[in-house]
């Protein structure tokens, strides 16, 4: 989130689209209520199935899953038509005056730069036109048929309601209705912010979704402000944790960027790394990039980092491709895997293609299973007749199960959506054998190190020359974790007038004091301020709230430096003074930035031309994403992989995301719509979290068995009652299931075709206490989305049968 949960409630508009809060989300969706109880908020609710939160709504709009984008780039077309956005905000906050390439162009549903072999874009002409300064070229007028904003304008102009309704299935009335709704908040003392999860998420054009709700925002001016923003509802209750310790495949703590093989040595790698500002005197705070990234290799090597030997460069990994989960399934099913180390994670209820999962899960020497519950995968060589249909004697997979506690049972940090760092401490010990994750691991890492002492191999250094600096080398401790993460000062740090900044030794209050010489450590520079010398600031527990905006400085600490609104400049007009007083954020008091939040910047002034986006080069909000998506510096509607239209109505030679990647095992078993006719879509039920609450009693009484959802109209058609057993298949499997026919879901008319949805919630295995079943990700499709590699859970093919 740029914002925080309890922001939602200084909201005037409250878009749910692409998730179901109320559901997935009860205890944060209480702001989304006082929005509408206290502040008057309209409650919009766009979803394909008729929600828990769409039942609490104003306004519900249904829409064919997978269409998102076609909804927004309408909307983005309303607002355009109609003169609803905020001008101002657009003209000095966005990059709508900068000059786009000549050579970049959109046709036929492609951009500029295809190269279909690869299945991928060269975007070397997604960019600006620079003059001889390396500045970006802009019109502040905006005529020149080149700036962003005309080529905006051209580019969503095929987005009519009429398009909206024949891909979407959204009736024109209804798409209208949430049109002047969102419009309302153009006005600089209103604002919409926007609710999402999943439903954006799990598509293979999943993060242009998002992006084309973020141009939504930076139109209406609502980007920065309270009650507004760009805010996803994370998922498990530390996933915000995970991103910020950069547990990807490609990148490193703090959303720095693991080197891959084009970067042979560190002045390659900070180079690609460190922008230049493109516009003159912007912050661009990318820019200080080698002093986190020296600060990060210091806090993992320690002394053995060092400027001669390029503070380890060499022994960070250098990737060739992404290793994410897709591919790495995909390498275990060719072979190409021995061991696999599964922490947290239960990919044969929760990846999709279940069946694909097992098979390669079935390839492997060995699987080490850290977890503190036995999970599907634990037990994936197990025979359970249809819903794991595998024979033991053909499977040598060796497995060891390391039992590890849970959250609760020690002492650590939670990051929430909204970036607070809460402290939280153990509720009991550990039944068992179970040991915290954090000792695992030491005990792994000691043991491999041994292994290499003693026998000696390939690619040891790494692992020699890693900093382990706890009192207890078998038992890393969650406080001396965190306060690596929050770094050291190495040395004395003096400024440039000769002051002392921090001792030798101290924790450093900011990020601001690293350094790129080796004189500070820091293993997550966002981190920084987290834990200083005046003690956790994680455990802080002051809810006061002078402003009654819900900002709560003195509450557990938010990153970056405790701010609560990232880029809060941008909730002040050009000359300093807050869009709407009522929520004012900061503002310029004649010489420095104060008020309700931590400021963005303190000295530059209003009209220094400094934009407020200060992580961009450009300083400010992109309309026009120059080269960073995969598909795309404009988002466009791709069908799904499995499409029920079977084509584009837009392009219908460029179907589906043409730079999402498809492996050939997996393009094998796509489904057609000839066979599998309805679209399936997966989802979340209250009463049980993914696939661990089917070990609790309550809950599998609450929740017992699968059952899918489908609409009045299929059920008659297939004679189909309510509560019959039914089959669901799709090309790769089938599950079967109580059938749920319900209102819920309705019939949709979208590309000159009835389109049906089934519903299938997703909790159910073959282990725990509720009533075996079998796992929903059996009908799912390996494919995900271009950037992200999210699969694709949210839209695929089935047909359902009576059973
Ligand atoms: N009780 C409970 N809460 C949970 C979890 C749980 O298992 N149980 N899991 C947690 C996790 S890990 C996560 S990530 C979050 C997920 O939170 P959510 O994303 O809110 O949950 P989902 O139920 O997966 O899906 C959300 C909604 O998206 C809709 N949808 C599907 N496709 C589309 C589409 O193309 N467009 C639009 N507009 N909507 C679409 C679905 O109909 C569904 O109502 O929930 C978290 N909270
Ligand atoms: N079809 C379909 N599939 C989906 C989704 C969907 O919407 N539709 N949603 C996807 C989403 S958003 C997510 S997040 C994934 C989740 O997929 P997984 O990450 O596989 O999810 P979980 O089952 O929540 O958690 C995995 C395991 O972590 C264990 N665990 C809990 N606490 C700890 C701990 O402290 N230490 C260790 N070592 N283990 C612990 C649990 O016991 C559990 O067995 O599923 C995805 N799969
Ligand atoms: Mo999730």
């Amino acid at each position: 989130m740029t914002n925080h949960w309890v922001d939602i409630k200084n909201a005037n508009v409250v878009m749910v689209m692409g998730g179901n809060a109320a559901e997935a989300h009860p205890v944060g969706f209480r702001w989304a209520m006082e929005a509408k109880n206290n502040n008057d908020a309209t409650l919009i609710v766009v979803d394909p199935r008729f929600t828990r939160t769409a039942s609490v709504a104003d306004i519900y709009a249904p829409i064919r899953s997978g269409t998102d984008i076609t909804f927004l780039s309408g909307v983005i077309l309303f607002l355009i038509s109609n003169n609803k956005i905020n001008a101002e905000y657009v003209k000095h906050y966005t990059n709508a005056s900068l000059l786009v390439r000549d050579d970049f162009s959109f046709d036929d549903g492609l951009f500029s730069g295809y190269d279909e072999a690869k299945r991928q874009y060269d975007k070397t002409s997604w960019n600006y036109q620079f003059d001889e300064n390396g500045y970006a070229k802009r019109d502040d007028t905006l005529t020149n048929p080149r700036c962003v904003w005309n080529l905006l304008k051209e580019h969503v102009s095929r987005y009519t309601p009429e398009m909206v309704e024949h891909i979407c299935g959204t009736p024109q009335a209804d798409f209208l209705k949430v049109c002047e709704v969102l419009a309302s908040t153009s006005a600089a003392d209103r604002t919409t912010t926007f609710l999402y999860a999943l439903g954006w998420t799990q598509h293979t054009v999943g993060a242009q979704n998002i992006r084309t709700m973020a141009m939504i925002q930076l139109l209406l001016g609502n980007m920065g402000m309270a009650g507004g923003g760009v805010n996803a509802l994370r998922g498990h209750s530390n996933i915000q944790g995970l991103t910020d310790l950069g547990l990807l495949s490609t990148s490193l703590p703090g959303y720095l960027t693991l080197p891959s093989e084009k970067h042979a040595d560190l002045q390659t790698y900070l180079a690609a790394n460190t922008p230049k500002a493109t516009l003159p005197g912007q912050v661009n705070y990318w820019g200080n990039y080698p002093k986190f990234f020296v600060s990060l290799m210091k806090a993992f090597y320690g002394d053995d980092a060092q400027k001669e030997n390029n503070w380890g460069y060499d022994w960070l990994p250098k990737w060739d491709q992404a290793y994410d989960v897709l591919k790495y399934f995909d390498m275990m099913d060719r072979n190409k895997v021995s061991g696999y180390i599964c922490q947290g994670f239960n990919p044969v209820a929760s990846f999709p293609d279940k069946n694909k999962i097992v098979a390669s899960l079935s390839k492997l020497k060995y699987l080490v299973i850290i977890d503190p519950l036995v999970t599907e995968t634990s037990n994936f060589w197990q025979n359970h007749g249809e819903m794991n249909d595998v024979n033991p004697a053909n499977i040598q997979t060796e497995v060891f199960r390391l039992p590890s506690t849970c959250f609760a049972e020690e002492d650590g940090s939670i990051a929430n959506s909204g970036r607070w760092l809460q402290w939280h401490w153990k509720g009991a010990d550990a039944p068992g054998e179970a040991r915290t994750d954090g000792e695992i691991l030491a005990g792994i890492y000691h043991k491999i190190r041994e292994l290499y002492r003693t026998e000696g191999g390939k690619g040891a250094e790494p692992l020699l020359k890693m900093g382990w600096h706890y009192e207890q080398p078998d038992h890393p401790e969650s406080e001396e974790v965190a306060k690596e993460n929050n770094g050291y000062a190495l040395e004395d740090l003096f400024d440039a007038n000769g002051n002392l900044l921090a001792k030798k030794g101290q924790l450093l209050d900011s990020f601001a004091l690293m350094r790129d010489d080796g004189s500070t450590s820091s293993a997550c520079w966002i981190y920084a301020g987290s834990w200083t010398a005046k003690g956790n600031q994680m455990a802080n527990r002051d809810n006061a709230d002078p402003s009654g905006l819900g900002n709560t400085l003195g509450w557990a600490w938010a990153w970056p430096l405790n701010r609560r609104i990232i880029y809060n400049r941008a909730s002040a007009d050009p000359q300093g003074k807050p869009w709407d007083p009522k929520r004012m954020l900061i503002e310029w008091n004649g010489t420095k930035w104060v008020g309700n939040d931590i400021p963005d910047y303190n000295t530059a002034a209003p009209g220094s031309g400094v934009g407020p986006f200060i992580m961009q080069p450009e300083g400010l909000g992109r309309l026009f994403a120059i080269d960073k998506m995969a598909e795309g510096p404009f988002p466009e509607h791709y069908e799904p992989f499995e499409t029920p239209l079977g084509t584009n109505p837009l392009h219908p030679n460029v179907i589906s995301n043409p730079a999402a990647r498809l492996y050939e095992a997996d393009a094998k078993r796509m489904g057609k719509r000839s066979e599998f006719p309805y679209v399936g879509t997966t989802y979340r039920l209250t009463e049980h979290f993914h696939t661990w609450t089917k070990h609790s009693r309550l809950n599998a009484i609450a929740q017992p068995e699968q059952f899918v959802e489908i609409s009045e109209k299929l059920a008659k058609s297939k004679g189909i009652a309510n509560g019959d057993y039914v089959k669901v298949s799709s090309k790769r499997g089938f599950i079967r299931a109580v059938a749920v026919v319900t209102q819920r879901l309705q019939t949709l008319n979208a590309g000159g075709q009835e389109v049906e949805t089934v519903g299938i919630p997703l909790h159910w295995g073959f282990e725990g206490t509720a009533r075996k079943g079998y796992l929903a990700n059996t009908l799912t499709p390996s494919v995900g989305d271009a950037n992200s590699q999210t699969p694709e859970y949210k839209a695929f093919l089935v047909n359902i049968e009576k059973a």
